[in-house]
């Protein structure tokens, strides 16, 4: 579904799993950290909201969303039971944003296939300002909070699994 017709912050809260005692490891992109920040920030909150201790809520900082896949990949490794990736890339006048959101996506995805921990995608990719601050708790919600439900139901599908 398009985000144009889903707000990025709707969830049954229902449907998602007690995280109470689950630990995440977040990384973001300081590029662009208006948007970073806020859906930084829904993301916390959302794991809160759904029982995570901030104790069991690593954040860590990289310089840009080309960063990030290296990123994850060392935070995947520190005991957590998912790591989610922020980060904000907005297109500007030349093919470097496409470089990095296929760098990044095909980074992460990679990881996100070959780790034993997953890595849910949080990079926001956009035409302009504008329709990023929409998806950062405008008027389409907060990516963070969608971002962070996934990571609850796939960090309970992780621990099931292996049961
Ligand atoms: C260089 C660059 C540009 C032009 N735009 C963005 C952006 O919109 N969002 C973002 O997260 N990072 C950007 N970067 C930085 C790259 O991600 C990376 O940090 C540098 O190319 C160094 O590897």
């Amino acid at each position: 579904m398009a985000t144009v017709n889903h707000n990025l912050s709707d969830y049954d809260i229902q449907s998602v799993p007690n995280a109470e005692g689950m630990k995440f490891g977040i990384v973001v992109s300081q590029w662009n950290d208006n948007i970073t920040g806020a859906l930084l920030n829904g993301a916390v909150q959302t794991l809160k909201v759904n029982g995570v201790s901030a104790d069991d809520i690593k954040v860590m900082t990289v310089p840009g969303s080309f960063e990030l896949t290296y990123a994850a990949q060392q935070m995947a490794k520190t005991g957590v039971d998912a790591v989610i990736a922020i980060g904000c890339v907005i297109r500007g006048d030349t093919p470097h944003f496409d470089y990095i959101c296929e760098g990044t996506t095909n980074g992460l995805a990679y990881l996100n296939a070959s780790q034993d921990v997953p890595i849910i995608y949080g990079l926001i990719t956009t035409n302009n300002m504008q329709q990023a601050l929409d998806r950062c708790g405008g008027r389409l919600g907060n990516k963070g909070d969608e971002a962070a439900v996934t990571a609850i139901k796939m960090a309970d599908f992780r621990r099931k699994v292996k049961q």
